[in-house]
């Protein structure tokens, strides 16, 4: 006989899954925001955190909790969109579960099981906010955080960053292949795998790192080839977006989703991090490559994409917003699957177009306050001539 507060909580999470997402009236003619995150630790299966048996569990105890599902890699495949989160347990190990949904902003619901990875190694702790490429050579490669202690020095709490590489045909068979090692940067985190071929080798966006937590002398989102994907080396990192004083990135900023292919230039959604007195402030940003050499930024609109709003700034890390999956349907609709203060997913939805026209026609930061004046007394102008001339 099943426990009784097993129906209870079946019940619970089948509600959760069935609920209809609804745009909010949230406006900025840019994307939409929706009323309720995509996944949350909530929607994660009861198998996966109870056992079931009454024999062995008679009070119907969580024997392996989830403490948060966040940062996302997204793809579509054959009609349907798929997630594959950072799963967080309770004990602080992220691993990876495949999520299914049929339209892209609700009833995503976990596969059976989560992803095992080939235990190839042995001194990787952690592992986290997989990116997925569907790549031109037929693969969809995952890139992810590896993350091992640093035993070089007397720090507990001292660990090593590198980016962890997988590739699969289905999400469902996993090949590991070697970790990036990129020679110039002692640690990467948020690399991004491009989905084709630049100069007939393998392109990646990477994060040089100094430290851990600090990106140090790292200038920003970086870029590089490597020939062999099997045992992938760069030599040489190019700066992509970089970080600058004053404005959203100056912290630290790393790409997120793959970037879109659009008809003018490779639009990216990537992260900036800058310091408060509260702590580091995560947000959203967008800017462009230019199609022939993706590694030449073309446009950088002025200022976030997404910033966190409401319930969003408040989480096991509060005040972040993350991402590290979008999607492209075949009408051009874009989903924007973002992680909130490192504790849930949602989606912004837009459309290519408008990406673009965001992108290429928002005003560059000027950098200075009395040039961002001057920018808005420039728009004020016109708009009050134009209301001038449209009441006529
Ligand atoms: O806690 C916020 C984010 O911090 C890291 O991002 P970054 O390397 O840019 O500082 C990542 O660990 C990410 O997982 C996390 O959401």
């Amino acid at each position: 006989m099943m426990n009784e507060k097993y129906y209870v909580e079946l019940d619970k999470l089948n509600k959760l899954l069935e609920r209809k997402n609804k745009k909010t009236d949230f406006y900025n003619g840019i994307y939409d925001r929706y009323e309720y995150p995509v996944l949350t630790r909530e929607m994660i299966p009861l198998t996966w955190r109870y056992d079931l048996n009454p024999e062995t569990n008679p009070y119907f105890i969580e024997r392996l909790g989830v403490n948060a599902v966040m940062n996302s890699g997204a793809i579509y495949l054959n009609g349907k969109y798929y997630l594959v989160a950072r799963i967080e347990g309770n004990d602080r190990k992220s691993f990876f579960g495949v999520a299914e949904s049929d339209n892209g902003v609700d009833g995503f619901r976990f596969w059976d099981y989560p992803i095992l990875l080939d235990d190839v190694c042995p001194e990787e702790t952690n592992v986290y906010d997989m990116r997925l490429t569907q790549h031109e050579d037929g693969w969809i490669y995952g890139v992810f955080c590896s993350e091992s202690k640093d035993t070089t020095v007397n720090d507990l709490s001292a660990a090593v960053a590198a980016a962890g590489i997988v590739r699969t045909k289905d999400l469902k068979h996993w090949e590991r292949l070697d970790n990036l090692k990129t020679i110039r940067s002692p640690q990467q985190r948020n690399v991004v795998l491009h989905p084709e071929f630049v100069d007939g080798k393998y392109a990646f966006y990477t994060r040089p790192m100094d430290d851990f937590i600090e990106t140090g002398s790292g200038g920003g989102i970086g870029f590089g080839l490597c020939d062999d994907i099997e045992h992938a080396v760069i030599d040489e990192e190019k700066m992509t977006s970089l970080r600058k004083y004053h404005t959203i990135t100056e912290a630290k900023n790393g790409a997120g989703a793959p970037p879109i292919k659009t008809e003018k230039g490779w639009i990216h959604i990537a992260h900036g991090v800058r310091n408060t007195a509260a702590g580091l402030r995560y947000v959203l940003y967008a800017f462009a490559t230019d199609l022939n050499d993706p590694s030449k930024v073309i446009a950088e609109p002025s200022g976030m994409l997404i910033g966190p709003r409401g319930e969003e700034r408040v989480g096991d890390v509060s005040n972040v917003v993350f991402t590290n999956g979008a999607i492209v349907n075949e009408n051009n609709e874009v989903f924007i699957y973002y992680a909130s203060s490192d504790t849930r997913m949602h989606v912004a939805t837009t459309t290519v177009d408008r990406l673009i026209d965001y992108v290429f026609n928002t005003p560059a930061d000027p950098g200075r306050s009395v040039e961002c004046v001057a920018q808005r007394c420039d728009l004020i102008k016109k708009n009050l001539e134009f209301l001038k001339n449209a009441d006529k």
